[in-house]
This record gives C-alpha cells, sequence and structure tokens, in this order.
C-alpha cells in the first residue's frame, strides 16, 4: 500500500462520478446524436445521477461498518434517495417497498415477475467494492452480490456488478492488456432460467455463460479495427448489466488515457451515464486521480456531496484498508 494507491481510490470514485456526469445529458441518445452534443469532450453539466448518489451511499456505509452491513447499505440508499437523479424503474420500486417496511433481504426478488432485476444498475455503483476488496477476488465476490442483492437479485445483475468491480479491482493493480484473460478466469457461469428473455435481451444471443461470451467476443473486438456501431451490436450500450459491463470494460481497454475511455464509452450512446461511470471507476483506479483532467473535476458539482465528499470517502475507504491489512 502507497500513495498511489490513495490516488487510485479516490480516482475510482471520481473517475465514477465525472463518467456519470459527462454521459447524463445524452443518456438513451444514438450515437449520431451524442456527436451533435459533444464535440471535443467538455463536460456539459457537472450534475450527476443514481449512478453516483448509489455509490455515494456504498460507500458511505462500507466506512461507517468497516465493512458490509445490508441493512444499513439499504437505509443509506433511501436516505440518500432523489428522484430528480433519474433511477431505473426497479430499484425505485424496490427502494420504495423496503422504505414502506419491506425486508432489504426480500424486497428485490419481487419485481420483474420474481425474476429480480438484471439492470446495470448495481454495477453501476460498485466502485468502492472494488477497491475496498481489491486483493481477495472471492470476498469481493460475495460482497458485490450482497451489495447488489438489496436491489438487484437477478444473477446476472450480480455477477455484472462482480465483474465491474474485479475489473476496478484488476485497473487498481495495473492490469491492462491481460485483464480479459483476468476476467474469463473470474466470472461464474451464469445462466439465463428463461431462454426466451436470453434471446431477447442478450445481444449475442446466447442462453448461457453469458458473460464468458461476452469477454470472448470482447477480446476478438479488441484484436482488429473495430468499429463503434459494430461494438454496440456486439457488447450493447443497453441498460442490462451483459449489456453494458463487458462494454465499459472494452472502453478502458480500448484507450489509452482517463480522457479517452470517458469519452469513447459516451460516444457510444445508449445508457451512457452508467457506461460512463464504469468506464471512468475502471480508468480512474488505474490511471489514478491526477490523470482526470482538471477541467471535468472543477466543473463536476459541489454541494453536501459534491466532488470534495466523494473524494474524501474515496481517502477514508483507502485510510480504513490500509489500517486493517
Ligand atoms: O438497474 P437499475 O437500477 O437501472 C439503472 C439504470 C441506469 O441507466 C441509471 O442511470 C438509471 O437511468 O437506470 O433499474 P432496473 O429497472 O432494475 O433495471 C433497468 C432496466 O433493465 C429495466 O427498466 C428493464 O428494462 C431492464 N430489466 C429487465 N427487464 C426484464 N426482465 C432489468 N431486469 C429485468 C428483468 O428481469
Ligand atoms: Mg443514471
Ligand atoms: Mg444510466
Amino acid at each position: 500500500m502507497n500513495t498511489d494507491l490513495k490516488a487510485k481510490f479516490t480516482g475510482a470514485l471520481l473517475g465514477s462520478a465525472i463518467g456519470d456526469a459527462l454521459g447524463a445529458p445524452v443518456e438513451g441518445y444514438s450515437m449520431e446524436k451524442v456527436k451533435a452534443v459533444y464535440g471535443e469532450g467538455e463536460m456539459k453539466a457537472g450534475r450527476y445521477t443514481d449512478d453516483t448518489e448509489m455509490m455515494i451511499g456504498v460507500a458511505e456505509s462500507l466506512i461507517a461498518n468497516r465493512g458490509f452491513n445490508g441493512a444499513d447499505m439499504a437505509l443509506r440508499f433511501i436516505l440518500n434517495y432523489d428522484a430528480t437523479r433519474r433511477y431505473g424503474p426497479g430499484s425505485k420500486e424496490v427502494l420504495g417497498r423496503i422504505h414502506a417496511g419491506e425486508s432489504w433481504r426480500e424486497a428485490s426478488k419481487q419485481i420483474f415477475g420474481g425474476e429480480g432485476s438484471y439492470g446495470n444498475g448495481a454495477a453501476m455503483r460498485i466502485a468502492p467494492v472494488g477497491i475496498f476488496y481489491c486483493d481477495n477476488a472471492e470476498l469481493l465476490r460475495e460482497i458485490a452480490y450482497k451489495s447488489s442483492h438489496i436491489t438487484h437479485s437477478h444473477v446476472l445483475g450480480k455477477e455484472g456488478a462482480a465483474l465491474q468491480a474485479y475489473s476496478i479491482a484488476l485497473a487498481l493493480h495495473g492490469h491492462k492488456a491481460d485483464m480479459p484473460s483476468r476476467l474469463k478466469g473470474f466470472v461464474k457461469d451464469v445462466s439465463f432460467k428463461n431462454i426466451a428473455l436470453a434471446k431477447e435481451y442478450c445481444t449475442i444471443g446466447t442462453t448461457n455463460d453469458v458473460y464468458k461470451e461476452k469477454l470472448s467476443k470482447l477480446e476478438q473486438l479488441l484484436g482488429k479495427q473495430t468499429a463503434k456501431a459494430e461494438l454496440i451490436t456486439e457488447l450493447g450500450t443497453g441498460e442490462a448489466a451483459f449489456d453494458s459491463v463487458p462494454t465499459a470494460i472494452y472502453s478502458f481497454i480500448h484507450a489509452n488515457s482517463f480522457k479517452d475511455a470517458v469519452m469513447y464509452a459516451i460516444r457510444l450512446g445508449g445508457d451512457t451515464d452508467t457506461i460512463g461511470a464504469m468506464t471512468g471507476a475502471i480508468s480512474g483506479a488505474y490511471y489514478g486521480e491526477a490523470a482526470i483532467p482538471g477541467a471535468w473535476l472543477d466543473n463536476l458539482e459541489e454541494g453536501a456531496k459534491g466532488r470534495s465528499y466523494i473524494k474524501r470517502l474515496g481517502a477514508e475507504l483507502y485510510r480504513i484498508k490500509i489500517q486493517t491489512s
């Protein structure tokens, strides 16, 4: 553990928030429409969305409990909840159910016909878990699954969060070119229970080994000149975890700087704030806080839980990490 590592902790959290804020004004836009808004990649608004608000809740809870506490994390999600930050419909319903008295262990199982959500809402907020559990892959997976479960009980939502968390941990340790092979060794064989859903929602049309197949595809696409349109078709830019986490990983590996990685991700269109946040988290963990363009940092919202607070959360997680390891 050294001071560089501290800059990687703060870089991961700030990077996540910046990717979210940069992508927010164009969320849901096509690649062509994003191009019309973003020229050279100047920050437009600087206001973050649910991705960062929930990431803050994860960090606050890990710090307060020096580790995972599900009831506390759920409570923080509810206390921090601000509807103007544009939450996903599943997460909004689950948090409402917990607020109304349902157990945090049960509420997430009630949505999407009892299957639970495989949206990217668990992966988008996972950066604190990725950095805090960076040196223990199985514990990282366990805490990724447990923290996801508060809102996302579908295994593909949880595994997507674990994959994103492990990507952040690998980036923190300086792995880039060998990231795909390491990730393939990490992911579990997670299958859809419902084959029709798999065909409808997984852009490569597979029914099992969803993440393994996406990672193989990612390796192929990295190995050649790939146009954005092909990447979008093959890896996806949607709100499902399996249509966005691999895309963020690709964006990080494909680019050679924090700025290029995040702008590449956002220029794909689709779920831009979330793919931006996830790319920013991995890239911030790899390059460190100093690599984040100053103009972007200056434009990220300030206030009670703004950029200074997010930086403090990263520093605090680092402090606890070095005390306990
Ligand atoms: O995952 P979640 O919190 O959404 C996060 C997204 C990000 O883009 C944020 O920036 C914010 O805008 O919302 O919310 P969910 O509603 O749980 O999941 C997101 C979407 O994934 C859902 O609205 C569905 O379209 C889809 N989805 C599913 N569809 C069918 N069956 C997730 N799980 C299922 C499912 O089981
Ligand atoms: Mg959002
Ligand atoms: Mg989004």
